[in-house]
């Protein structure tokens, strides 16, 4: 049984030792752990993101924070996907053109999966075309947009305006996710919701979906 602070002081203290070995406890125990271990890697994220801001810690220390967290979600992945049987609906995900921050993305996918959405991801720094194409091709009415940079605000506004411009927003249901999103960015966007919080996330989209 690990403790609530000591994941939280190995990801602030970029412990990746200490916190893959708590990662590979809790999947021996079952996984129960896994959600707490992913709260405690993205409060200490956000330390790791002050003392960057302090200058306490440099731009190496982000990289390795990032894998460290990606490393970690890999081990506790399938606890996350755990009940993913019954398929709702597809959707995508994509970190917006500027963007290469996908940590947040990626956890709000793996808990859509285990809600029982198929995830068509595009990655990182994807172009509005690229999103309006593959929802347009693939018939994917559900769109999940992703950025941390407060720069990267603008482009999810050209993606919805990029759907606008295809004819296509009507039928389309857009959700923005990330640090820097509020309810004033949802409106600047024109996106239909935004969330930080995954349960928010899964709630709106499952009801798009209608389940
Ligand atoms: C790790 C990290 C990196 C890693 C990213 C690795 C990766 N694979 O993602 C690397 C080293 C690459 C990086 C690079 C940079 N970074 Co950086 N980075 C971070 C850091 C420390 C953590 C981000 C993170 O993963 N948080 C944890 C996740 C889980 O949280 P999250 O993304 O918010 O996601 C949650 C919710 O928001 C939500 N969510 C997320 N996406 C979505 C999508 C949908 C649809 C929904 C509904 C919800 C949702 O659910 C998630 C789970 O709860 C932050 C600090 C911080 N406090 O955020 C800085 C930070 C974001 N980075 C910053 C900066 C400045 C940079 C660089 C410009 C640095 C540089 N000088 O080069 C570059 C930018 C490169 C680029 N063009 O994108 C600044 C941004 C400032 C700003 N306001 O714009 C921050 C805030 C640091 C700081 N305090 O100065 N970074």
């Amino acid at each position: 049984m690990a403790d609530y602070e000591q994941m939280l002081q190995a990801m602030i203290e970029l412990d990746e030792e200490a916190l893959i070995e708590m990662a590979e406890a809790i999947m021996a125990e079952g996984g129960a752990q896994a959600i707490d271990l992913m709260k405690a890697c993205q409060e200490g994220m956000e330390e790791v993101g002050r003392r960057f801001e302090a200058e306490e810690y440099f731009i190496g220390d982000l990289v390795c924070a990032g894998d460290m967290m990606g490393n970690v979600m890999k081990i506790v992945r399938p606890a996350l996907a755990a009940g993913a049987d019954k398929k709702i609906g597809t959707m995508i995900m994509a970190t917006v053109k500027g963007d290469m921050h996908d940590i947040g993305k990626n956890i709000v996918k793996a808990l859509l999966e285990a809600a029982g959405f198929e995830i068509v991801d595009l990655g990182i720094d994807v172009e509005p075309t690229i999103i309006v194409e593959t929802a347009k091709e693939k018939n994917i009415n559900i769109v999940g947009l992703s950025c941390v940079l407060t720069l990267a605000i603008d482009s999810m506004k050209q993606t919805v305006q990029a759907f606008q411009a295809a004819g296509l927003r009507e039928g389309i249901h857009i959700i923005i996710g990330g640090n820097p999103v509020s309810e004033e960015v949802k409106a600047f966007t024109g996106a239909d919701a935004w969330a930080i919080n995954p349960q928010d996330t899964i709630r709106t989209c499952r009801a798009w979906a209608g389940a």
